[in-house]
């Protein structure tokens, strides 16, 4: 690190320190422990990780170290990999927590979700900066993560006031039916690092909403932000073994499925690579569940003609760099329209330009920070190999920011001190290539002409998935044939192909996904079974369809008046 970094940071570890003392006397951060809050360096403690189970914070073992990919000098804790003890204990307890937690009325759970926003949004920066320290993310980025799931908390905090299912007319006299939305049982999230608090909100809140138990896996690169969360389900007041937080790599993920085949865990919801997806699809599969599958995706952004440049050059520069690129929903394509491809291009790469890299942390400038992890750097720098030999031209992007290869707009003295990269651009790229079919995790982004509307439109789905889209036109015409043709679970017209909010369902369709949907009303489908319930009030049996009268309607059978007499 820089001396002058040092300076800056160790007075402002000063004043963090004071902070929290005062407020901590005022009972502001009750429930929150010291060892999330108090700064005693440059970016707060190392964090001792446990896993949560059964409403109790254990040390576990293997502990694995998540550093801060801005600085990698900066140990932000160590956390246990989950052996299969832990793992028992984790179903055991949530299979208790279950028993007692769906008992509980609906409106009620819905007022403990409700205290949970409370305590979320009074923690919003302290939040905000561990996620922002663990992932590397802007501030300004994850603050607004933190707003998703305080959305999200009170979204469902009334809709434990609804939760509503049907009275339907039966066909029979003195009979009532009614449907009733009935809880799964434990639902195991397994969830990666690029949000790790917005998107296991959306997973857990609803979830438990509805009366289910909890188990999460948090992604081994986000491990603190996890923890900061369970701190706030414990001060909201879930009861022990409803929510449990187990720590640990790919394996302790393998284990838990293991449980799905014994029927111990009765839903899966996972947001990662499509590759992994197919694996938990067929583990689900074969044990007749349904698990909630939020996978990869190439989004493309196209550039109509008649697009207000004004607009489409900064939204796309936001939908391709914003968090490095590294967002299910960033751009992975802008079809551009051949008619404005120069124009649209030399805009780009003027504004691309400007983009400042550094530290979130101590750089409030920042437009983006680091990867979040040394292996989406390998992916990363890889690509730059595998995109020149696979035909596409590299306008912008030199990979890795180091002294030897520097970047003019680096905001900080050294940038080896974590894992930067800069803004790369390709063109010369059409379907054919692998570029425009694979998901790259970081801030690259292909430019592909095309020669007419139906020609982008044709391209914009010639991939295997299907997330997110967008376009930008002032058409409302295009607009419509745009909406009827995209192949994908969510469109943009004139913003961003990321920046989804928090009650609209999330989802994608092809390799993004298996139909289910998160948010809103509609993710309830996916932690709750209908249950038909008919009661009979009549004095005597009758049967469905059997002794229904409907009248003496001429039988199509009866050929009495054709039949010899
Ligand atoms: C993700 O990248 O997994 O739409 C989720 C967005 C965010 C969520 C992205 N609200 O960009």
């Amino acid at each position: 690190m820089a001396m002058v970094n040092r300076k800056t940071a160790s007075k402002k570890a000063h004043v963090k320190k004071k902070m929290v003392k005062s407020s901590d006397k005022k009972g502001s951060n009750k429930g929150v422990p010291t060892f999330l809050k108090a700064g005693n360096s440059l970016y707060g403690p190392e964090v001792i990780g446990h896993h949560w189970i059964n409403g109790k914070f254990l040390r576990g073992a293997n502990h694995v170290a998540s550093v801060n990919p801005a600085d990698l000098s900066d140990l932000v804790g160590r956390f246990p990999n989950a052996g299969g003890k832990d793992i028992e204990a984790a179903v055991a307890a949530a299979e208790k927590g279950f028993k007692n937690w769906k008992a509980v009325p609906a409106p009620v759970r819905g007022t403990v979700i409700g205290r949970l926003a409370k305590i979320i949004e009074r923690e919003k920066e302290s939040l905000a900066r561990i996620i922002t320290r663990e992932i590397g993310k802007t501030l300004k980025e994850a603050r607004g993560e933190v707003q998703e799931a305080i959305d999200t908390a009170e979204f469902f905090q009334s809709e434990g006031r609804r939760l509503y299912g049907q009275t339907v007319p039966s066909e029979l006299p003195n009979k009532e039916l009614f449907t009733y939305r009935r809880p799964l049982g434990v639902c195991l999230m397994i969830t990666a690092s690029n949000f790790p608090f917005a998107v296991p909100s959306w997973k857990m809140i609803p979830a438990l909403l509805a009366g289910n138990s909890v188990i999460w896996k948090p992604s081994e690169d986000a491990p603190a932000t996890a923890m900061s969360f369970a701190l706030c389900f414990r001060e909201a007041g879930f009861p022990d073994g409803v929510v449990n937080l187990l720590f640990g790599d790919r394996a302790v993920g393998e284990k838990l499925l293991t449980y799905v085949d014994k029927n111990r865990i009765q839903k899966v919801s996972f947001t990662g690579s499509t590759a992994v997806g197919r694996k938990i699809g067929e583990v689900c599969g074969r044990a007749i569940q349904v698990p909630s599958l939020e996978l990869g995706g190439k989004n493309p952004l196209i550039i109509h003609k008649d697009a207000n440049l004004e607009k489409a050059v900064p939204a796309a520069i936001v939908s391709c760099y914003g968090t490095a690129g590294q967002r299910c929903t960033s751009t992975g394509n802008i079809i551009i329209h051949k008619e404005v491809y120069e124009e649209f291009k030399s805009r780009f790469i003027a504004a691309a330009k400007n983009i400042r890299i550094g530290n979130p942390l101590l750089v409030p400038e920042t437009f983006y920070g680091p990867l979040i992890a040394e292996r989406y750097l390998k992916n990363f720098i890889a690509h730059l190999e595998w995109g020149k030999k696979d035909g596409g031209k590299l306008l912008m992007g030199t990979g890795r920011i180091t002294k030897f290869t520097p970047y003019g707009n680096f905001l900080g003295k050294n940038p080896e001190a974590g894992y930067f990269v800069t803004p790369t651009l390709w063109e010369n790229v059409t379907p054919k290539n692998r570029l425009f079919q694979e998901e790259v995790f970081g801030p690259t982004v292909n430019l592909v002409k095309a020669s007419s509307f139906d020609q982008a439109l044709e391209y914009a789905n010639a991939h295997a998935y299907g997330l997110s889209s967008a376009i930008f036109t002032e058409d409302p015409h295009i607009m419509l044939k745009f909406k009827e043709g995209i192949q994908a679970g969510m469109s943009s017209i004139n913003n961003s192909t990321t920046g989804a909010e928090a009650h609209l369902p999330f989802g994608g369709v092809k390799a993004s996904g298996n139909g289910t949907r998160e948010s809103g009303v509609w993710v309830l489908d996916s932690y709750t079974r209908w249950h038909a319930v008919n009661v009979d009030l009549a004095s005597q049996l009758q049967l469905a369809q059997m002794d229904v009268d409907y009248g003496s309607a001429k039988s199509p059978t009866d050929f009495s008046e054709w039949v010899k007499k």
